[in-house]
């Protein structure tokens, strides 16, 4: 027992009342650091002769070792804590189930899409690509769209902010017709020497953009457009394969088709195409599926075809619209929301 002992106590209360390293650290300042109370005793010894210098020091000394152990022995304690705590909070509940991989599913749109082209391939239809991003000539010159027609207005077409070849805006496409275009255009190039040229027999499905958005319309949506040119293609030819289609889209028989007359710049003569179940909720309604009509002359020159000798018809639908039809979906927008409440049931 000696008069530094109440000192070691206290060095130890104070480290060991200290919550975390730093306010150790604090805690050892007070008795270890440049002013603490222990570096004041060692400057006391100054005024001591050389025997009281050497036990007093002596003593110090040892006082000094046993608040460094005080001080090592917290040290380890805290460090140890906090690796308990941070292994607690990084512990793994084995027992918890595991992370499921949702089943996904195809959207109903692209669904649609998937059906239309497989009937379609089915009667001999080949399916054509193309790019998103047109140039004015292949969206609106080529479908015989007169220079100041509306349907060129900046209020229905996307335009992108680089010109084309000519100086006129790209657009995003506001339908799927260039994609035909661009098809019958290398089939008669690629078949310039084959006489007679084999029939132009197409269908082009694809996002489509226009500024128009609400119930019925999104900015964003699809078309699907068909396109059979030949020496011998007549509007029987269209009559039979789309009402054909139909049939087959919505696996019924008993499905009405009427062709109503109307015009589009691209066919003459042009024809709406109406629908009517013979059953179900829209018994009886004549509903709108489609546009048609024989391809217009200028258009088919717009191929680098003779149109004395190559004609043909078009049809273009919206599978959107056909979609909604077939399962019974009230509003468009569901379909572009990507709410899985509502996709997941088309699983
Ligand atoms: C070329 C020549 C002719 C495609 C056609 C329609 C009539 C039509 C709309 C129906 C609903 C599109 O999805 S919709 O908004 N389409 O009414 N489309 S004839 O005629 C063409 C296409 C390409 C080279």
């Amino acid at each position: 027992m000696n008069d530094l002992d109440p000192l070691i106590q206290e060095a130890g209360a104070a480290f060991d009342a200290a919550p975390t390293p730093a306010e150790l650290e604090n805690a050892k300042a007070r008795f270890l650091g440049k002013s603490g109370q222990l570096t004041e005793a060692m400057k006391g010894l100054a005024k001591l002769d050389v025997e009281q210098k050497k036990a007093r020091g002596a003593l110090i000394n040892q006082a000094k070792q046993r608040v460094e152990a005080l001080l090592q022995a917290r040290r380890e304690a805290l460090a140890a804590g906090e690796l308990q705590a941070q292994l607690r909070a990084e512990a793994l509940d084995v027992t918890l189930p595991g992370r499921k991989r949702g089943v996904g599913g195809l959207h109903p749109v692209s669904r649609t899409m998937e059906r239309i082209e497989a009937i379609f391939a089915s009667m001999g239809f080949d399916v054509a690509d193309g790019p998103e991003i047109e140039t004015d000539w292949y969206s609106f010159t080529a479908l015989n769209n007169p220079e100041n027609h509306p349907a060129r207005s900046m209020q229905d077409t996307f335009y992108v902010d680089v010109k084309d070849a000519e100086g006129r805006w790209l657009n995003l496409r506001p339908h799927t017709s260039p994609m035909q275009v661009r098809y019958a255009q290398a089939h008669a190039q690629r078949h310039a020497a084959v006489e007679p040229m084999p029939e132009v027999r197409v269908i082009a499905p694809g996002r489509t953009y226009r500024v128009d958005s609400d119930a019925t319309h999104s900015p964003m949506f699809h078309q699907c457009e068909g396109l059979w040119i030949g020496e011998n293609v007549s509007f029987k030819d269209l009559k039979a394969v789309f009402s054909d289609f139909l049939r087959q889209f919505f696996e019924t028989d008993e499905l009405q088709v009427r062709f109503r007359p109307s015009f589009f710049p691209f066919t003459e003569p042009s024809a709406e195409i109406d629908i009517a179940f013979a059953s179900g909720p829209l018994k009886g309604r004549w509903l709108e599926v489609a546009g048609s009509g024989q391809v217009h002359p200028n258009v088919v020159r717009n191929f680098g075809l003779d149109p004395e000798r190559h004609i043909g018809f078009a049809f273009g639908m919206g599978p959107d619209r056909l979609a909604m039809l077939r399962y019974g979906v009230n509003d468009l927008r569901l379909f572009f929301d990507g709410d899985l409440r509502f996709l997941s049931q088309f699983k």
